[in-house]
Order: C-alpha cells, then structure tokens, then sequence
C-alpha cells in the first residue's frame, strides 16, 4: 500500500484545497492530512483559523480522498511522521516548492504540485468583508 501525506490548515475549506488532495491521493492508496493545531497556527504561523481544529477535522474526514487526519504540533514532526506512519510520498502545495526537500533523506518522494491559483482563505475573508 503506498502511503501518502501533506500538511496543512485548511481553514475555510474549499476547492483549491479540495484539489490538493484529490492530486495528493493520486500518488498513492492511503492519504494522510497533518492538520494544524489551533495552538500550531498561532504560535507558528501567526495565523488563527476561523474554525478550530475540530471542525477543521471534521471536515476533512467528510472528504473521500483523507483517510487519517492527524494534529501537526511542530515543523519537526515531519521527519519523525515520515517513519511513524511509514509514507512513501510527501505532497505539498508549490507555494512551499524546496521547502521540505530535506525528508528525501528519510527515503521518501517529496513532491510539489501547482496550487489553484485563483482562491485561498485571505481571498474568501477580502471578498466578504467587501459585500
Ligand atoms: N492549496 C492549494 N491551492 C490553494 C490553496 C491551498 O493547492 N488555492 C494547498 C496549499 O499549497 C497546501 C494545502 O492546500 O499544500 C493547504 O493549504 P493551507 O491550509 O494554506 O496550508 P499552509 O497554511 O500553507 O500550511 O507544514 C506545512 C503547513 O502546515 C502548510
């Protein structure tokens, strides 16, 4: 079974994320989301999402493509995740292209794939904040 995972928050979830994941189970059978923790988002991305980890969670888990949702603590965790949850492959958005290449040493494929160019979670909250 080839394993794949990506990280991310996923705030707001919506297509482009939805076709990163869709993309990101293509490379393999069993797909894992590192979902960033409330407390992560704040203290290492500086950013608070406007659902919390568990209904983030939740969504994610209604979308066919996710098969594990696991919370991501630290930026280091992923090496360790490489060999805990035995993952073949490593997918990221290409807004994060050479960021991660470094989990090749741990022997898996790190692969980076064009993000939906037109929306994210700051284009959603600009455009309502304008209606
Ligand atoms: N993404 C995308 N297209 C968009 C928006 C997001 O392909 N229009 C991808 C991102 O490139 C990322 C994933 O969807 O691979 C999740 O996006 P974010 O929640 O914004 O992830 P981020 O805050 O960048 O956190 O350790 C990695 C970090 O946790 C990534």
């Amino acid at each position: 079974m080839k394993r794949v995972i990506t990280y991310g928050t996923f705030d707001l979830l919506h297509y482009g994320h939805v076709n990163l994941l869709r993309r990101a189970k293509e490379y393999g059978d069993y797909l894992i989301v590192g979902l960033s923790t409330d407390e992560f988002n704040w203290k290492s991305k500086h950013k608070k999402a406007y659902f919390d980890y568990a209904k983030r969670k939740q969504l994610l888990e209604a979308i066919r493509y996710v098969d594990l949702v696991i919370p991501e603590e630290s930026w280091e965790q992923k090496k360790t995740d490489m060999k805990k949850y035995k993952i073949d492959t490593f997918v990221m958005g290409d807004d994060w292209k050479g960021k991660f290449d470094y989990l090749k040493d741990e022997g898996v494929d790190v692969v980076y794939l064009p993000r939906t160019p037109e929306i994210s979670t700051t284009q959603i909250k600009t455009d309502l904040n304008e209606k």
